[in-house]
């Protein structure tokens, strides 16, 4: 991993799961408690099984400024109640790093928010780019029917993860399936 080499992997069709990776991370419906706002549903869902959500395949670097983390994360499509599939969202340790997302395959939103309490809610694509600016918290979401939501990020080495924030006050924006198709709604239990 510590080669100070140039180096390459590729992005196979149809899986796009990275040629060369170090870390497999495999996040569970158990991983995203208190998350999902219809906790009924989450709970009797969890009580069946503790679904596979996402999956994120990391080439890692040193944890230093200087380096670039990248990998692929791979959202299943799904619900809990009307909510679709989602991450478990963070800010970076290190608030004042940003990120790139490129979409690669399926549909979904990036949702974002900073500590200034201002909100955004950003459709994800084949073949869109997100800019996730430094110090906003970033939640993709999945709403494709059958499709993964496929994206390549790449973020600084030093970025680091705080997922307490989110794990306590949530995200002000929820994605769900409304009446008449897609909904972006306020989250009825965000408690900042
Ligand atoms: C991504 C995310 C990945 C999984 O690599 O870590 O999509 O989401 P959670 O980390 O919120 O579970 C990233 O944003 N890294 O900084
Ligand atoms: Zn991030």
């Amino acid at each position: 991993m510590n080669t100070p080499y140039p180096f390459q992997f590729t992005l196979p069709y149809p899986d796009l799961i990275p040629s060369h990776y170090d870390h497999h991370i495999q996040r569970r419906l158990s991983a995203l408690k208190g998350q999902f706002f219809d906790q009924e549903s989450y709970a009797a869902m969890l009580a069946r099984e503790d679904t596979l959500l996402y999956e994120v395949y990391e080439v890692s670097r040193p944890h230093l400024p200087g380096e670039l983390l990248s990998g692929i994360s791979i959202l299943h499509p799904g619900k809990v109640g009307r909510e679709f599939f989602m991450t478990k969202g963070h800010f970076h340790a290190v608030l004042e790093t940003a990120e790139i997302y490129y979409c690669l395959k399926g549909e979904g939103f990036m949702v974002m928010e900073n500590p200034q309490g201002e909100t955004s809610v950003e459709p994800l694509c084949p073949g869109r780019v997100l800019y996730v600016p430094p110090a906003w918290a970033h939640r993709s979401v999945c709403t494709s029917r059958q499709q993964d939501l496929v994206t390549f990020f790449a973020y600084p080495g030093n970025a680091g993860h705080d997922y307490g924030t989110i794990e306590k006050q949530g995200f002000a924006k929820l994605v769900v399936e409304g009446e008449s198709g897609i909904e972006i709604i306020d989250n009825p239990r965000w408690n900042k």
